[in-house]
């Protein structure tokens, strides 16, 4: 157990809710795509007293005295993630990346105008313009989508009609469930064609990215990138927004962010991320990046010899879409729950035109960037894929599941989450 002492003296009931998710984690294996353990000066950082100050404004400007601190933390974070992004400009006061995307819609657009962003069930976001949230109610947004779910393809020329036809001011590429590379030169050309800007949220792929294991959209002319910290990228939970090298939107999107959107700034968050930046910013971390990628390879070979339908035919980054109605009839919440009770979370997802709901859909979305932190390599994360298939076959053979749950356990002990990454 860490170190709880004064919680536990004090406040027993959130103490065991603690307790109880530390040992949860530690016993089973996160394969939630978007989740990852970040390191105990990350942790550390998080739990400092800069959750004390109150610091609206930004570093030199503040709003309060008493900022020599919280000054230089804020700078280290945001000249970091320069560097990791090859970025000119860099907000890190982001709360959360639905924050940073709300406010570089903001800044970017007048109230009525449109964005081009990825369909939900084909892979988008809900912050990209999904009817259920709020910000549909101030800007337009309309869809482009894959062309063949199972190669992944983008319809790019359903995109250019569409651009044409609705004029957006965004384009926005960007995903939370695609597994597959976007051709980031085709965005840049139909955003350049009808005078948009070139966004894309990187919140999943950030730390491939920042691991040079995938291609940087600044060097293919995307203007702005919105990020969460806590995915791939490893830091606390958190947001970022990248400027390509405009001062004229960097300084759009500050004000977007203060006061446009939000209040204090989180300091003890910012300094979690200037920590997390820096692991990033070692050479370790490219190794970390790479073998995400390998790891996602090898679980793909599995699921591809038992015959189990993987959107976009498979994977290049971290993350797999399994179209497991499909291919076994299981429903995706019922196999997130089998799947739950053997010691391996990941999360029931939609697929492209799902034909069920979006409570208990086709699939089950997984990847490897938690357990690439914990230390698996390629034939590690083969077996968990074989597991996770022998476990779906078995779903109703309570002494067969126990016995895999057995194997897993046994399998976290021998991977102890890290608490130190550099
Ligand atoms: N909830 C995140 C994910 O799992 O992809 C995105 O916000």
């Amino acid at each position: 157990m860490n170190q709880y002492d004064a919680i536990k003296k004090q406040d027993e009931e959130v103490f065991s809710a603690i307790a109880g998710e530390e040992e949860r984690e530690a016993q089973g294996l996160e394969l939630i795509p978007s989740e990852n353990y970040v390191s105990r000066a990350v942790r550390e950082a998080q739990a400092s007293i800069l959750t004390n100050k109150y610091a609206e404004g930004y570093p030199g400007k503040r709003y309060y005295g008493g900022q020599e601190f919280t000054d230089a933390v804020e700078v280290l974070a945001i000249e970091r993630a320069k560097k990791l992004f090859n970025a000119k400009y860099a907000n890190v006061q982001a709360h959360s990346g639905a924050n940073a995307n709300i406010a570089m819609y903001f800044a970017l657009l007048q109230p009525g105008d449109t964005v081009l962003g990825m369909d939900l069930s084909h892979g988008g976001h809900l912050t990209h313009g999904h009817p259920v949230t709020y910000i549909t109610k101030f800007f337009n947004f309309v869809r482009y989508k894959m062309k063949d779910a199972d190669t992944g393809e983008i319809d790019y020329d359903d995109m250019l009609r569409v651009a044409k036809e609705a004029k957006p001011k965004i384009v926005l590429a960007g995903f939370s469930a695609y597994s597959r590379e976007l051709d980031y030169a085709k965005f840049v050309a139909i955003a350049r064609e009808v005078g948009a800007y070139a966004v894309i949220d990187i919140a999943h792929i950030a730390g491939l990215i920042a691991g040079g294991a995938a291609k940087n959209p600044f060097d293919y002319g995307f203007a702005v990138m919105t990020s969460t910290t806590h995915k791939t990228l490893r830091g606390p939970r958190g947001g970022l927004i990248l400027v390509r090298d405009s001062e004229e939107i960097a300084k759009k999107i500050d004000k977007a962010i203060f006061p446009g959107l939000q209040g204090g700034p989180l300091m003890h968050i910012i300094a979690a991320k200037a920590v997390a930046f820096g692991e990033a910013l070692d050479p370790s971390f490219k190794t970390y990046a790479e073998q995400i990628l390998l790891n996602a390879k090898a679980m793909e070979a599995v699921f591809r010899a038992h015959n189990i339908r993987m959107l976009g035919g498979g994977t290049s980054n971290h993350l797999i879409l399994a179209d497991v109605f499909g291919s076994l009839g299981i429903p995706g919440k019922e196999a997130e729950g089998v799947l739950d009770s053997v010691g391996i979370t990941l999360n029931k997802n939609v697929i492209a035109d799902d034909t069920r709901g979006a409570l208990d859909p086709s699939g089950i979305r997984f990847g490897t960037p938690a357990i690439t932190t914990r230390g698996f390599k390629e034939g590690e994360c083969a077996q968990v894929a074989e597991y996770m298939v022998d476990a779906l076959l078995h779903k109703d053979d309570a002494a067969h599941l126990s016995g895999i749950r057995a194997t897993i356990t046994e399998l976290c002990t021998r991977f102890p989450i890290p608490e130190t990454f550099v």
